[in-house]
C-alpha cells in the first residue's frame, strides 16, 4: 500500500484549505469541501474493505432525496466543527474518506478522533448529484466565505442577473471564467436539505452559488478549477467593494463584454447582459 499522506488528492485537500484559510475566507469552522475519489486510484492507497465505522447519513434518508446516483461513490471530506486552519498538521483528524450506502457512510480512514462529515453534507450531496447530471466529469464541491464576495451581497440587488453581470463588469475576464454567471439564492437558513435542495436546483444552470450574507458553493471538475471560479469571483467583488462608493467614470460596456465572450469562443448567458 502506497502512504495516503503522500497520495495526490489527500495533498490538495490540505493545498485547498490551507490556501482559504491563508485568504481569510474561512475562519473557525467555515467552509467544507468534498471531492469524489477514482475507486481505482484509491485502492492503491488503502483497503476498501476495511470499514472503520459507520456514520448516520445526517438528514439525507429517503424522503429527504434520493442518494442513488452516488451509492458506492467515494468522498474525501472535511469534518464537522474542523477547522481548515489545522487541516495540515492533522490531515487524519480534520479530513475523512467516505463511502455512500444507502443508509449510512461507511468510513474508511480518517475523523481519528471520533469525528464525522461535515454538517453541511447533505448539500454537498445533493449538488453533486445535480453537477454530475450536467457535466459527468464534476468532481468537487467548495463551501467557503469569501469576504468581499459577502461584503457586496449587504450592498448589491441579489438577483442571478443583476449579480452577475456586476461581477462580469468588475474584472475583463469574468466573462470567460463564468460565463454561464453565477446563481443567488436569498438568506436561508443553512445545515438544512431545504438549502441544499435550492443550492442543487441552481447548480443545474451555475457552478456557482452563492449563498447570501453566509458564502457560496462552488463546483467544478479539477480543485483547481473549482478554487480558480471562487477565487475569481471573489476579486471581482473586492473591486466592486472599492469602487462602489466612488464617483465611478469607466466602466466595461455590454458591447465589451460581447466583444471579449465572442473572442475568446465562451458561451456566455446573453441575457445577464441589459
Ligand atoms: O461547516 O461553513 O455553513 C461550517 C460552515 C457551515
Ligand atoms: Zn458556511
Amino acid at each position: 500500500m502506497k502512504n495516503i499522506l503522500e497520495s495526490p488528492f489527500v495533498k490538495e485537500m490540505i493545498e485547498v484549505t490551507s490556501n482559504m484559510y491563508r485568504l481569510g475566507w474561512d475562519e473557525r469552522n467555515g467552509g467544507n469541501v468534498s471531492y469524489l475519489l477514482d475507486e481505482d486510484e484509491l485502492k492503491e492507497y488503502l483497503n476498501l474493505n476495511n470499514v472503520i465505522r459507520n456514520i448516520p447519513l445526517m438528514g439525507l434518508n429517503e424522503v429527504d432525496f434520493d442518494i442513488t446516483p452516488l451509492l458506492n461513490k467515494y468522498f474525501i471530506v472535511t469534518g464537522t466543527g474542523k477547522y481548515f486552519k489545522n487541516v495540515a498538521k492533522a490531515p487524519e483528524v480534520n479530513l475523512g474518506i467516505v463511502r455512500i450506502k444507502k443508509e449510512h457512510i461507511e468510513l474508511l480512514w480518517g475523523f481519528e478522533d471520533g469525528g464525522r462529515t461535515t454538517s453541511e453534507f447533505p448539500a454537498h450531496m445533493l449538488c453533486h448529484i445535480a453537477r454530475l447530471s450536467v457535466n459527468p466529469k464534476n468532481r468537487v464541491i467548495i463551501h467557503s466565505h469569501p469576504t468581499n464576495t459577502l461584503a457586496m451581497n449587504y450592498v448589491h440587488e441579489l438577483s442571478d442577473k443583476d449579480f452577475s453581470h456586476t461581477l462580469w463588469q468588475m474584472c475583463t475576464e469574468c466573462i470567460v471564467v463564468f460565463p454561464e454567471g453565477v446563481g443567488v439564492l436569498p438568506w436561508m437558513l443553512c445545515g438544512t436539505v431545504e438549502i441544499g435542495m435550492e443550492t442543487a436546483k441552481k447548480m443545474h444552470d451555475f457552478r456557482l452559488v452563492i449563498w447570501a450574507m453566509h458564502g457560496v458553493y462552488a463546483s467544478g471538475e479539477t480543485m483547481d478549477e473549482t478554487f480558480g471560479l471562487i477565487e475569481t469571483v471573489e476579486k471581482a467583488a473586492q473591486i466592486y467593494m472599492l469602487i462602489s462608493d466612488k464617483k465611478q467614470i469607466n466602466t466595461i460596456t455590454d458591447n465589451n463584454l460581447i466583444e471579449i465572450a465572442e473572442f475568446f469562443k465562451v458561451n456566455y448567458r446573453k441575457e445577464f447582459l441589459n
